[in-house]
């Protein structure tokens, strides 16, 4: 089993020699550990550094193009050179290396697809009070949305098997973290998770300009997320209100009709609650073209994980390269006849 641990990296000189000298050498059940570090556009050095420290494998970005391209360019690379187990840790040594052989126990061992570290985030002393809220409670959104019962879902110290890692692929620029959890709940992989204690911290958090941009960019992931896979769901609640305080309306007047009472003073009722009803229907068909689309991402996502799945087979580019070889072989006869 070969198992690659990747860490996409902006400008973490300082602190990507600690992260390297945790990783664990040797783990049990496992063949072969491999480092990758996928270089987003830093201006400091770190490919280099990763290089000259002895990292197997380090991918740049040309430009920066943000953590979860980053990560996706990272997950990509691994699968191409092989990987069984992939696992997914910070450059800024917020996470235990040590604990990586712990972290990916349940996919070697076969009983989860993916594994998230817990950072148990009541005990992390640099969090502060409304921090702590706000993790929590996203948390539970994400549990929510995405049917886990995972209890630190923004957690970047996790491990995909390779099946997972075929299966899932991040379409949004700013949070893998968030958009790969619903994704993995709703195809129904397995999410382990285990509890892991945090470093002190080496720098302040450099993905998102304090907690309410944070906040604002995860709803928008999950939102957007939880509708692609819950188009009909997610409109009819949209539609639900309108339809019903129509009706409401519309009831009254009809009972009030009904009765033989004076209705004329009713009458403005009807025309609000009769354009009620039609925006919630109107919604509501929304959600059938959604379900629609959302019917052809599922046909997109097996052909993604078809495609992916031969393009980072071995054994292709292997046949790829015997069959160079032979042509190869086969001009330089063609050209030998030629000359006799
Ligand atoms: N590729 C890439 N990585 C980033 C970016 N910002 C942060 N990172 C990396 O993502 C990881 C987490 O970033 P960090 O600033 O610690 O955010 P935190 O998750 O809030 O602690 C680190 O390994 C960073 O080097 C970015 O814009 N692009
Ligand atoms: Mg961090």
């Amino acid at each position: 089993m070969k198992l690659i641990i990747q860490i996409p990296c902006l400008n973490e000189t300082a602190t990507l020699p600690a992260v390297l000298e945790d990783l664990p050498a040797h783990i049990p059940g496992i063949d072969t550990i491999e480092t990758l570090v996928i270089d987003d556009g830093s201006t400091d050095g770190t490919a280099k550094l990763a290089a000259g420290l002895g990292v197997d494998h380090v991918i740049r970005h040309r430009g920066h193009k943000g953590l979860a391209t980053a990560f996706q360019t990272g997950v990509d690379a691994c699968l191409k050179l092989g990987a069984d187990i992939i696992v997914n840790t910070d450059g800024d040594h917020q996470y235990p290396g040590t604990a990586i052989p712990r972290l990916i126990e349940p996919i070697r061992d076969g009983r989860a697809d993916i594994v998230i570290g817990d950072r148990q985030v009541d005990q992390v002393d640099h969090f502060s009070g409304r921090k702590k809220v706000l993790q929590k409670v996203g948390s539970w959104v994400v549990r929510v949305a995405s049917d886990t019962d995972v209890p630190d879902a923004p957690s970047g110290f996790r491990a995909y098997s390779r099946e997972a890692a075929l299966r899932l692929y991040v379409t949004n620029d700013f949070s893998y973290t968030v958009e790969n959890l619903i994704q993995a709940g709703k195809r129904r992989l397995t999410i382990a998770h285990t509890p892991i204690d945090t470093n002190p911290q080496t720098r302040p958090p450099r993905l998102h300009k304090g907690n309410w941009s944070f906040v604002k960019q995860q709803a928008s992931t999950i939102v957007r997320t939880f509708t692609y896979y819950e188009p009909l769901r997610t409109f009819s609640y949209l539609a639900a209100p309108f339809f019903l305080a129509g009706l409401v309306l519309l009831g009254r007047f009809f009972y009030v009709y009904a009765l033989g009472n004076a209705y004329q003073r009713l009458l403005q009722s009807v025309t609000i609650g009769a354009s009620l009803v039609v925006i919630g229907f109107l919604i509501f068909v929304v959600g059938l073209l959604a379900d629609a689309v959302a019917n052809h991402r599922r046909l997109t996502e097996e052909l993604l994980y078809r495609v992916r799945s031969i393009d980072s087979d071995e054994r292709i580019d292997d046949l790829a390269r015997r069959l160079e070889a032979l042509e190869r072989e086969l001009t330089l006869a063609r050209d030998g006849n030629k000359d006799r």
